[in-house]
């Protein structure tokens, strides 16, 4: 008999058929509530593969008795509770380093649509305003701007070479000094004040949970640009929105919001701003990566006992060998 999987978030064919051939998968949209997801496979479940938004509920994690491994396909894990998982004996895994040159690219595109204002600017010429109105406004550079970046871990890195070709200065927001090219900034607010571009790719969960709050926005500026491609919970959306509709700042482009997929329509009425719908990975070659990632990860635990790319707070952690009875 081969284990079970209870899949959380969705697959492509090629996970599923990967997958398949080693595991029993059990949608858990297929099941009829918890309790008979319980009662017909609980102690068989030796693996999750969920995402960094749908996670794993505590109490459901709590009642699966063999289970070894939660592959989340992402690389932000906020919705998955790694204390209690490691509590339990369960080692958490996501997708590093192969969606960083997407993910920074989504953040220079929302930056520069933004600054050169793309949208309005393609409204207007498919309105067909253009022979008739004349030229739109000028907009802001791309070239020699400052820019800060506010989380330097590898997809921040990334940004800022991505940066460094348009001649940004790079400013960078971390708890601590990074080996890396870059200035180091302690105080967030100082370093909005000198950011003509803000561009948020931090972790989310509670430790960053409104970081980015009415001071750094009055900080960045009337003139300033917020880029947010990392969590939703990062901003406070109210402040975003007040500071965004007063002027205090000049634009933002978002590609994550509060309460996904939901957007304030405040935010949508706004011409100064770029809203897409977390698609920061999402581009056929970057999600195949991750994809892969998540199924090396799982069946590498069938097959070796190890997982491959564990979140940082599990890299010593082993995962339980497949118990007796499963
Ligand atoms: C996806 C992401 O939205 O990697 C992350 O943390 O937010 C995105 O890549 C998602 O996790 C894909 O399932």
């Amino acid at each position: 008999m081969k284990p079970k999987l209870l899949v959380v978030a969705p697959t492509t064919d090629a996970m599923t058929s990967r997958l398949g051939k080693a595991f029993e998968m059990i949608p858990l949209s297929a099941t009829d509530g918890e309790d008979a997801l319980l009662a017909a496979h609980g102690d068989r479940i030796v693996a999750v593969l969920t995402d960094g938004h749908l996670g794993l509920a505590p109490n459901l994690m709590a009642q699966l008795p063999n289970l070894a491994v939660i592959a989340a396909n992402g690389v932000g894990y906020d919705a998955i509770d790694v204390g209690a998982a490691a509590d339990q004996g369960v080692v958490v895994t996501h997708t590093p380093d192969v969606l960083n040159d997407e993910v920074a690219n989504c953040a220079i595109l929302l930056w520069m649509a933004t600054a050169r204002r793309l949208v309005p600017n393609d409204a207007y010429v498919r309105a067909g305003r253009w022979p008739i109105e004349g030229n739109t406004g000028l907009t802001d550079p791309i070239q020699n701007r400052t820019v800060g970046i506010v989380g330097y871990g590898r997809i921040g890195q990334t940004i800022a070479r991505r940066a460094a070709a348009f001649d940004a200065e790079i400013l960078y927001h971390a708890r601590s000094a990074k080996d890396a090219p870059g200035e180091f900034c302690p105080d967030l607010v100082e370093m909005a004040a000198r950011s003509d571009v803000l561009i948020v790719i931090t972790p989310g969960g509670p430790a960053t949970r409104h970081l980015i709050n009415v001071d750094v926005l009055a900080a960045l500026g009337p003139q300033g640009i917020l880029v947010n491609i990392a969590r939703g919970s990062v901003v406070d959306e109210a402040a975003l929105i007040a500071a965004l509709t007063d002027g205090t700042l000049g634009g933002a482009g978002l590609d994550v919001f509060e309460n996904e997929p939901q957007v304030p329509a405040a935010l949508i009425a706004m011409d100064n701003v770029v809203l897409t719908p977390h698609i920061g990975s999402a581009t056929t070659a970057t999600r195949a990566a991750m994809g892969a990632l998540v199924c090396d990860n799982l069946l590498s635990y069938l097959e070796h006992g190890t997982v491959l790319t564990p979140v940082p707070e599990h890299s010593d952690l082993k995962p339980r060998p497949i118990g007796e009875s499963v």
